[in-house]
């Protein structure tokens, strides 16, 4: 064998060698996050960890952007930038073995130190996945390059092509097969925690509301083609969160405490116990301050639930109005997440609710089963927890949760919106009767009138639907006689207060966009 033959496949072999301990080190690593905490796996928490870490402008614009591939995008691209680091750890391994090795022990400290970073770690056993797997991903990586630098008897020992060719694929598949079986036996130990979470909300039975949701008023639905529907169904209905994967808590053992300032009788309530409360039913319309002007970021949905403010009062809690000490409720999740709401919007008798149920089902995995919070009239991040399982009562001095240490504000109510669903931007319309039409939002102050223009025409009353309720958005529609040219739609809302939306423009950050939303058509 000549040297130059011996050279090309090695180097092959050796970035494969980096692969298989990759492979093995995170194989072995989820079968160790499998027994101690699905979440502190490192593709997970170094995924949570960079969240956590992008900067506001960079989130916003991987929301903007992925929209809810957002996650996906990020799984692909660690998984991208481990397989180069993989291949690369193995090339140097060829020339310093040890190096190799530590290189791979290196990423398993950044692994291990992204799981006990994250806000849902609790104990330093999060470290335990990297660190194990790395430790096997550093042996095999050991091993296999040195069946690629073994001179063998019998072969010549030229350096380049003497090598343990037997010896390297005997170790190579053994170490993808071993390597496989832990990674399936992590899937299914995992997977059980799942499962238990699965059957729990499978055998989850919503009681009949006490107090159902209000009839919609009659049209309150518009029969126009390509408009929002008013209730939006769950499977359109948007996704906005940090999480990587979707947290599937247990019902059967989900507890929800309560404590904190002021809090008189701290409380712990079961889901059970919830489902035997009082429970009420009512259309509310969520909005995300991320949503651009004219965003996809709102929906409204028949929320069932127990009704927030008397549980707080059950608790002790007063509302700052009435003497009370917390003038913040920070709600936190089981993925760690905090929220904070203003004490005195959630006990000043709008619908705040603990709600478990969603258009008449127990709240999807992706919306929080078993129980989130929903108040009307302020953006999710600041109100809507999913997966909670803490409320803390505090101050706003006293403590900022996620998103404000992320320079969002600290109290956000939602702005007056409007958005044209139909015609889509660029549609291609004939001359003739156009019915534009869509939806607007003013959540607690509801929608009063909506004005179209076209071009630098006249501001037009549009139809109204009737309004449900100050807490849902409402539907609008106005047939425009369009004419033959390249047009520019304008809409503009104005609440029950009697403002009208701003023409000002703002971005999301910090406490939601403003302006007006636009569409441009050419009308063949
Ligand atoms: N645990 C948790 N709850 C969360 C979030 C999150 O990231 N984690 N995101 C919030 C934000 S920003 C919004 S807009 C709403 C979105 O709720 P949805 O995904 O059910 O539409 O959830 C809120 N609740
Ligand atoms: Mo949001």
């Amino acid at each position: 064998m000549t040297a130059s033959e011996g050279v090309w496949p090695r180097r092959v072999l050796a970035g494969l060698s980096g692969l298989l301990a990759g492979y093995a080190a995170l194989a072995v690593a989820e079968l160790v996050a499998a027994a101690v905490r699905p979440e502190a796996g490192p593709v997970t928490a170094v995924g949570g960890a960079a969240i956590d870490r992008t900067p506001a402008p960079v989130k916003d614009w991987a929301i903007r952007t992925f929209g809810e591939s957002d996650k996906l995008v990020l799984q692909l691209g660690i998984l991208a930038v481990l397989t180069a680091l993989a291949a690369a750890v193995g090339l140097l391994a060829t020339r310093h073995r040890r190096a190799g090795a530590a290189a791979v022990l290196a990423l398993g400290v950044v692994g291990a130190l992204a799981a006990t970073s994250r806000p849902d770690s609790h104990s330093l056993l999060d470290a335990a996945p990297s660190l194990v797997g790395a430790s096997v991903g550093a042996a095999v990586l050991f091993v296999l390059v040195g069946r690629l630098s073994a001179p063998v008897a019998g072969e010549e020992p030229d350096g380049a092509g003497g090598w343990d060719r037997r010896g390297f694929l005997i170790a190579a598949g053994a170490a993808a097969a071993a390597s496989t079986g832990a990674g399936a036996l992590g899937r299914v130990l995992g997977g059980s925690r799942a499962r238990d979470a699965v059957s729990s909300r499978a055998a989850a039975v919503l009681p009949r509301p006490d107090s159902p949701a209000p009839a919609l008023p009659r049209g309150a639905q518009l029969r126009v083609f390509g408009i929002s529907p008013f209730t939006t169904p769950n499977k359109d209905f948007y996704r906005v969160d940090t999480a990587l994967v979707v947290p599937k808590v247990d019902a059967t053992r989900w507890r929800l405490r309560i404590h904190g300032r002021g809090v008189s009788r701290p409380l712990t309530v079961t889901y059970d116990e919830l489902l035997g409360r009082e429970l009420i039913e009512r259309h509310i319309t969520l909005t995300c301050v991320s949503n651009e002007v004219g965003g996809p970021y709102v929906g409204t949905a028949r929320w069932i639930g127990v009704p927030l403010a008397e549980l707080l009062a059950e608790a002790g809690v007063r509302p700052p109005s009435r003497g009370g000490p917390a003038d913040q409720l920070v709600a936190r999740s089981v993925d760690g997440m905090t929220l904070g709401t203003p004490v005195e919007d959630v006990m000043d008798g709008r619908d705040a609710l603990l709600a478990v149920g969603m258009n008449g089902e127990p709240l999807p995995f992706e919306h929080g089963f078993p129980v989130r919070m929903v108040v009307p009239g302020l953006y999710g991040y600041v109100s809507a927890c999913k997966w909670i399982e803490d409320i803390e009562l505090t101050t706003f001095d006293a403590y900022d949760p996620y998103w404000v240490k992320r320079d969002w504000a600290r109290r956000a109510p939602v702005k007056t919106q409007s958005r044209i669903d139909t015609p889509k931007p660029f549609a291609r319309p004939k001359a003739g009767l156009v019915v534009v039409a869509g939806v607007a939002w003013a959540q607690r102050r509801g929608i009063d009138r909506v004005e179209v223009r076209v071009d630098d025409g006249p501001w037009r009353p549009a139809d109204l639907a009737p309004q449900a309720t100050v807490d849902t958005w409402r539907q609008w529609s106005l047939p425009w006689p369009a004419t033959p040219g390249s047009h520019t739609l304008t809409v503009r809302a104005t609440d029950g207060t009697g403002r009208t939306q701003t023409e000002e423009r703002t971005r999301t950050i910090p406490d939601g966009a403003s302006g007006r939303h636009t569409v441009v058509v050419t009308v063949d």
